[in-house]
């Protein structure tokens, strides 16, 4: 099968600008492509996972992809998909967030020795040398304001109000194609349908630019969907927020937790976009999603290879071993790092290392009201250490009840977690 076969089987083609004569493309060379992706914050998020794993399946099909940091373009702030104007972030805040962002990418892209590595690029490098007269006299002339307002980015906003700055947008969105087009040989470009727009500006300035020489220009743009869930809600947040790429902000285990909650109605299509899974294999899970929806094995595979593939079989590891204490309540094999990420969420009481009643150290903790209430809790059975339930009024906590010498995990009830952290 060919690589738009298999994007259009997976579902992950939304608009293509001319099917065929992309397909014939991708199947008579090796087409360099590329996609943006611009610095607003300290680290990517679920929502640009389908786009990079794009970039990675025409890797895997020969192709050569350009993954663009828009250092330059992050400066400015895309109107696309958005119903008010952005604030300007600082512009060393700015470069602070591309340097982050394109070290994530290159982590998320690394390639295994026989592929073609995945080239990294930054339109800084060329939008911040570009004079203001340049601009207007190379770029300008080629866009006709009747287009520009036409435009979804732009016309969506004409109520709410558009600044120059925003307005100008696309046009440097466009620079950036046909930059890399000129030097690079660049004839595709992807992004999520929001992009549509901006590729097409881009395309079709391309087109003019080069008209006077007489070569034939051959560019295409290709969107995928935007992600729906069965539930309605939007995808990739949680109660917790966005879900982010970085193991900092959103731990391997969230990460993993975060696939395991699909919904079975869910769950395939996810497979297809996100994973690398053959449609064989997809199609067996889909069975047992019907036949035997209770034991989660598409939740499982889908958290399992989007763990690995995001942060590390280390990583994976760990995510799972979190995930089975926590079923079984057994916490005592979990390590340091282990225990920050499972219970990352739940209250900490911070405390020295001295020894202390159990009693007094569940009023310290706010974990019991009370000292009445400590010792009611105590005797109904309702506080376990570290997973054991203790039932001695008498109990005194000390180093045998520290996890790694760092931590005791009081739970009080069927679930309400404590995490003790010495200093
Ligand atoms: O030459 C380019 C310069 C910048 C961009 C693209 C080409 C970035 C683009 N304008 C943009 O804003 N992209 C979004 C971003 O960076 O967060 C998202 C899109 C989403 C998908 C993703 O980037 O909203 O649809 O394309 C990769």
């Amino acid at each position: 099968m060919d690589i738009l076969e298999d994007l259009e089987t997976r579902g992950l083609v939304h608009q293509i600008t001319d099917r065929e004569g992309l397909k014939k493309h991708l199947e008579e060379s090796q087409v360099t492509l590329y996609c943006g992706f611009d610095p607003t914050a300290d680290s990517l998020h679920i929502g640009h996972l389908l786009p990079i794993t794009m970039l990675k399946r025409f890797q895997k099909a020969g192709h050569k992809p350009i993954a663009l940091v828009g250092g330059g373009t992050g400066m400015i702030g895309d109107p696309s998909g958005r119903t008010s104007e952005r604030a300007l972030n600082e512009s060393k805040v700015v470069h602070g967030f591309t340097e982050k962002i394109r070290e994530q990418i290159s982590k998320l892209v690394e390639s295994d020795e026989d592929e073609i590595p995945v080239a990294s690029r930054n339109n800084y490098d060329w939008l911040s040398k570009m004079s203001v007269i340049d601009f207007l006299r190379d770029a300008g002339k080629h866009f006709g304001i009747n287009y520009m307002l036409a435009k979804e980015s732009v016309s969506a906003r004409i109520e709410q109000g558009i600044t120059y700055t925003e307005f100008s947008y696309m046009i440097l969105q466009s620079i950036d194609f046909l930059k890399l087009y000129e030097q690079e040989d660049c004839t595709l470009q992807i992004g999520g349908s929001d992009q549509w727009g901006n590729i097409t500006a881009g395309m079709e300035y391309i087109r003019r630019s080069r008209e006077n020489l007489d070569e034939e220009t051959n560019v295409f743009g290709l969107t995928v969907p935007l992600i729906t869930k069965a539930d309605g809600t939007k995808f990739g947040k949680t109660a917790g927020g966005a879900v982010w790429l970085d193991p900092e902000k959103t731990s391997p285990y969230e990460f993993y937790q975060f696939w395991l909650n699909t919904d079975d109605r869910d769950v395939i299509k996810f497979l297809r976009y996100f994973t690398f899974i053959s449609e064989e294999e997809i199609q067996e899970l889909e069975t047992e999603v019907k036949t035997r929806p209770e034991k989660r094995a598409a939740q499982k595979r889908l958290a399992e290879e989007m763990t690995k593939e995001v942060h590390s079989e280390e990583a994976l590891k760990q995510a799972k071993n979190i995930s089975a204490s926590l079923f079984s309540g057994d916490l005592k094999s979990l390590s340091a790092s282990e225990i920050e990420q499972g219970f990352k969420d739940v209250p900490s009481y911070e405390t020295g290392k001295e020894e202390i009643g159990l009693i007094d150290l569940l009023v310290n903790a706010s974990i019991s009201s009370s000292k009445r209430q400590a010792r009611e809790d105590i005797s109904n059975g309702a506080i376990y250490i570290n997973g054991e339930r203790v039932q001695d009024l008498k109990y005194t906590v000390d180093g045998k009840d520290r996890l790694e010498d760092k931590f005791t995990i009081i739970r009080r009830g069927k679930k309400k977690y404590t995490l003790i952290r010495y200093q």
